[in-house]
């Protein structure tokens, strides 16, 4: 200790000028702003600002504790003067399930002031929000976000559940974290001066490096992450907390750890998504679902994993509707398969959603490294551009640091509009088993989220396509187009039910797989007995399908876009009642008078 106490000293007197950790020079105040990010302490303040704000347009759950005891909240947006929750299409939403993907949390709270500030304000919104109801979640993995800010970090640490787990099997659990050597809050990197070494100086960009060309001579060996032995079992930084997945742990498709890594010991042992699942499955009204992450740009859909196959055709179309549409809304990101065009995964959220909920599922990976280069639309023309390189995209085992095609030029996006504030210059340390190395590169608040005065821009974007589902939730009415006397006291009477929107009453795959009851269809009357009744296949050629028991309850699910329409034959006279019930699309009835 006594070698850091400079640091420590130069520690203790920032701390005593700075808040104190969890809190920033930022108040939480409503309508948010959305300039900085928000520490889990501010999320939990801001939503219940919200909440008291619009105490009549909201509800503050509690979902669950974290492995830390952290309360995880969700802030349900419903108005009750025009229905119950339950009655009306949901939509869930959710961010930050991966405790260092933070920016997922702001686009969900953007998303809920954005709503409430705009009722009763904009005609679209006030439309939406007394006809849907909103259950939106900003931070599932709390203990995450808290230790994101609150800890030393690198861009990509802090991820996992605070599960503790021995995962070099030496009996001692998370016993060696990396540490944060020179005091300054981040994780950096450790480089050490090496004839031998793999890397060079960048010879356009002295804190550079570049990966030496064969047979050329190298300066640099990494070191990996800021750390030391803390256990003295000769590795270092080899047991950091947990780890187990958020979004490897649900109970769908689950694989354990050695084919999925990060799976727990089994299904749901995480004590938040075991508490979510149950959430969820309280609200069969959800319709559609969003998780947000970081990064890479993408819009993923199922399957996860190619043994699952493909969804079924008119499924997809469904999601190659909305996806399609947040290609347009947010340019740049890429609507995509999860398991084909990105890499498998197993026992994540949005498939438990979409296979045992009913729900469409989306996966929102925000910010591309792209929109952080420094370059003019001239020269980003030229036949020399530096490309991304082809799995960037990729979270998890890639390192973003290690993607050396585009650091030029993000480090020119440092120097020239975040101010210095994303790189740490290189600067030596003297290390107990290296000796004298150096310490700099991206610090944590880079890589992976965007420079602040950027996020406004990406929270609006990713909450557009949010609301763009949730918009094309179903939308059903329910006419009687024909009450026709047909002789011996037999009326026939003809319904449609029309679906304005573009997500079905029910998804095929539910559908396919029974997952529950479909909507219902029912006649009923004191004075009245139905003979007949079916859907209508072709209305000019008579063709119905009838049922044979119990012809007055049809089931059936309203496409999207699309309508149902049913014949029933009627004897007797007096008041009838047509009755509709969706777990998806609410309900709706008609009375008439037969005479
Ligand atoms: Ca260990
Ligand atoms: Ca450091
Ligand atoms: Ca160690
Ligand atoms: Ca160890
Ligand atoms: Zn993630």
């Amino acid at each position: 200790m006594k070698k850091f106490s400079i640091v420590a000293i130069l520690t203790l007197f920032c701390s005593l000028m700075l808040p104190a950790p969890g809190k920033t020079a930022h108040p939480v105040r409503v309508p948010l702003s959305f300039d900085f990010y928000y520490t889990y302490d501010m999320v939990v303040e801001a939503m219940q600002a919200l909440h008291k704000t619009y105490p009549q347009l909201t509800r503050l759950d509690l979902v669950g504790k974290s492995e830390e005891g952290r309360p995880v909240y969700c802030l349900t947006v419903n108005n009750p003067k025009s229905g119950a929750e339950l009655s009306k299409p949901g939509i869930y939403v959710d961010g930050n399930i991966h405790g260092n993907e933070i920016q997922a949390g702001e686009v969900a709270l953007y998303l809920l002031d954005y709503l409430l500030g705009a009722y009763g304000q904009n005609e679209e919104i006030t439309r939406l929000v007394d006809s849907r109801c909103f259950y939106v979640i900003p931070v599932v993995n709390a203990d995450g976000r808290y230790h994101f800010f609150a800890d030393a970090n690198t861009p990509s640490d802090n991820r996992s559940l605070r599960i503790p787990r021995d995962d070099d099997r030496d009996g001692l659990v998370d016993e060696d974290f990396p540490d944060d050597l020179d005091g300054d809050g981040n994780i950096c990197q450790m480089r050490k001066l090496d004839p031998f070494g793999q890397f060079k100086t960048d010879p356009d960009d002295a804190r550079l490096m570049v990966r030496i060309k064969p047979g050329e001579k190298g300066e640099w060996t990494i070191l990996g992450d800021e750390g030391i032995d803390n256990d003295d079992d000769g590795k270092i930084n080899e047991d950091a907390e947990g780890y187990v997945d958020g979004n490897r742990n649900w109970g769908f498709d689950w694989m354990p750890d050695y084919v999925q890594s990060g799976a727990g010991d089994y299904p749901f042992s995480g004590a938040i998504t075991k508490a979510l699942a149950e959430f969820i499955g309280q609200r069969p009204n959800i319709c559609v679902g969003w998780t947000f992450h970081n990064n890479g740009g993408m819009y993923l859909r199922g399957p996860s994993s190619k043994a699952q196959g493909e969804y079924l055709r008119q499924d997809i179309a469904v999601y190659d509707y909305l996806g399609q549409q947040a290609e347009r809304i947010t340019p740049g990101y890429r609507y995509m398969i999860s398991w084909k065009d990105l890499y498998q995964t197993y026992g994540d959220s949005m498939e438990w959603l979409t296979m045992l909920q009913g729900a469409y599922g989306f996966v929102g990976e925000l910010f591309q490294t792209e929109a952080e280069r420094f370059v003019s639309k001239k020269e980003s023309t030229g036949e020399n551009r530096a490309q991304p390189a082809k799995d960037e995209e990729e979270e998890g085992g890639y390192d973003f640091r290690e993607d050396r095609s585009l650091e030029k030029e993000r480090i020119k996006f440092n120097d020239h509009l975040a101010q210095g504030e994303l790189y740490k210059p290189w600067h030596e340390f003297d290390h107990p088993a290296f000796g004298k190395i150096e310490i700099g590169g991206w610090v944590k608040m880079s890589s992976r989220l965007p420079a602040p005065f950027m996020l406004k821009d990406l929270v609006h974007r990713n909450a557009s396509a949010v609301i763009f589902s949730a918009k094309n939730t179903p939308e059903i009415s329910l006419e009687i187009f024909e009450t026709k006397t047909m002789g011996n006291g037999l009326t026939r009477i003809r319904t449609r039910l029309a679906n304005a929107r573009a997500i079905p009453t029910m998804s095929y795959q539910a559908k396919k797989n029974k997952l529950y009851p479909q909507d219902m269809l029912t006649l009923s009357g004191a004075g009245l007995k139905v003979v007949a009744g079916g859907e209508i296949n072709d209305i000019y050629l008579h063709q119905v399908a009838y049922k044979e028991f119990r012809p007055e309850i049809q089931f059936l699910v309203v496409p999207g876009f699309g309508k149902v329409e049913h014949e029933f034959l009627v004897s007797g006279s007096g008041s009838l009642t047509i009755a509709y019930q969706s777990r998806h699309a609410g309900k709706i009835s008609r009375t008439i008078v037969l005479k």
